[in-house]
């Protein structure tokens, strides 16, 4: 019962002071909130149902109609999860994954998210939209306690993949993000998206990756510390991250979860969009055997894609886009060229590619035998 009440007490603590620092970031953009309401009544709504990483909701790549209001629910949860075999985390995420669920609507549209934070959660949470405009992409209107909830809505008028991240002030802000509580968003062109010379590319396949720096105390004996709440880890996590250096580094949420069994598939000839995106942390993505046939910086549909690329940077805080055709059969890695981060902290993927072998691209000539 005592440990209950320190639990909770210390909760309450770290709930006025993230409230604090919010309500001064809030202060700022309180103004998003005056005047008359937008009137958006002639315009269809839309459910979106929302699916766990890497797979996105089901979606149009074009889409001519009117705008329209695409509605979503999100409900946030304080889990711990096991990253790899004997480490957890006391993680925060948005719909119970790392990262969160991927929502994908067409520019124009009305983005309106309603956001709940359960009572059996400890702490106050909330949403910053990168591809939105204002009030602290909507983190200043979204707060919520444990036992609230939020509806934001806002228009998706720049195309592209953006990262959104839980943001309730402070020091909360990286230590939520470094717990877990980010993931994104893709806002399609109407008329899909285009390669470099303005010719429209269509995918067979989209994944969402989200890379996850996590940073993990550990006890006087050397090993990684387990805690019984999101709360709890705070002041050792806190020391963690001063270090700048993660001791882990997971492609959506743990350790294999997109190798092996769980590789990511595709078939020779298919084009496959690939979003990754990190909310902290830098990245430089490579995919071992293949290319990033089109790569749009910084994730923006409305940059001129880059072509032919061997590695591509994704900066903390962004979400980008890359497709690629494949055209060889075989198992390929996906990863972080900071190879150290890649084998070392564990930043990895495998896309498992079915079909037909091209010996006109490669061919061993000859099999590793005795040097003549
Ligand atoms: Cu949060």
């Amino acid at each position: 019962m005592i440990d209950i009440l320190k639990k909770t007490t210390l909760g309450v603590v770290l709930i006025l002071l993230s409230g604090i620092a919010l309500a001064e970031a809030g202060a700022q953009s309180y103004i998003a909130n005056v005047g008359v309401s937008a009137n958006l009544s002639g315009l269809e709504r839309v459910k979106q149902i929302l699916v766990a990483p890497p797979f996105l909701p089901k979606h149009q790549q074009e889409y001519s109609g009117k705008s329209r209001i695409i509605e979503m629910e999100m409900v946030i949860e304080e889990k711990e999860i096991e990253i790899e075999p004997g480490v957890f985390v006391q993680a925060m995420t948005f719909n119970g994954t790392n990262p969160g669920p991927m929502i994908v609507v067409h520019e124009g549209d009305y983005v309106e998210l309603t956001l709940k934070n359960p009572k059996t959660n400890l702490l106050v949470h909330n949403i910053d939209f990168h591809s939105s405009t204002g009030a602290l992409g909507g983190g200043a209107l979204t707060k919520v306690a444990p036992g609230e909830q939020v509806t934001l809505r806002f228009k998706a008028d720049r195309p592209g993949t953006f990262v959104y991240h839980c943001a309730p002030g402070g020091l909360m802000i990286p230590y939520h993000v470094v717990s877990g509580m980010y993931g994104a968003i893709m806002i399609l062109p109407k008329d899909g998206i285009r390669d470099d010379k303005g010719a429209l590319v269509t995918y067979d396949r989209a994944y969402y990756i989200g890379e996850q720096g996590w940073y993990i105390p550990k006890d006087h004996n050397g090993q990684y510390k387990r805690y019984s709440n999101a709360v709890a880890p705070y002041n050792d996590t806190l020391k963690v991250m001063r270090g700048l250096v993660p001791t882990h580094v997971t492609y959506n949420g743990k350790k294999g979860a997109l190798t092996g069994e769980n590789a990511m598939h595709a078939k020779v000839g298919e084009t496959v969009l690939f979003i990754h995106s990190q909310a902290n942390e830098d990245s430089r993505i490579h995919l071992i055997g293949g290319h990033g046939d089109l790569v749009w910086p910084g994730g923006s549909f409305n940059n001129v894609p880059t072509v032919d690329r061997e590695t591509w940077h994704v900066n903390g805080g962004e979400a980008v886009a890359a497709v690629y055709t494949f055209k060889q059969p075989g198992i390929y890695a996906y990863l972080n060229h900071d190879l150290i981060q890649a084998f070392m902290l564990g930043g990895a993927a495998h896309v498992a590619v079915e079909g037909k072998w091209n010996n006109d691209l490669m061919e061993q000539v000859s099999a590793p035998s005795k040097i003549k």
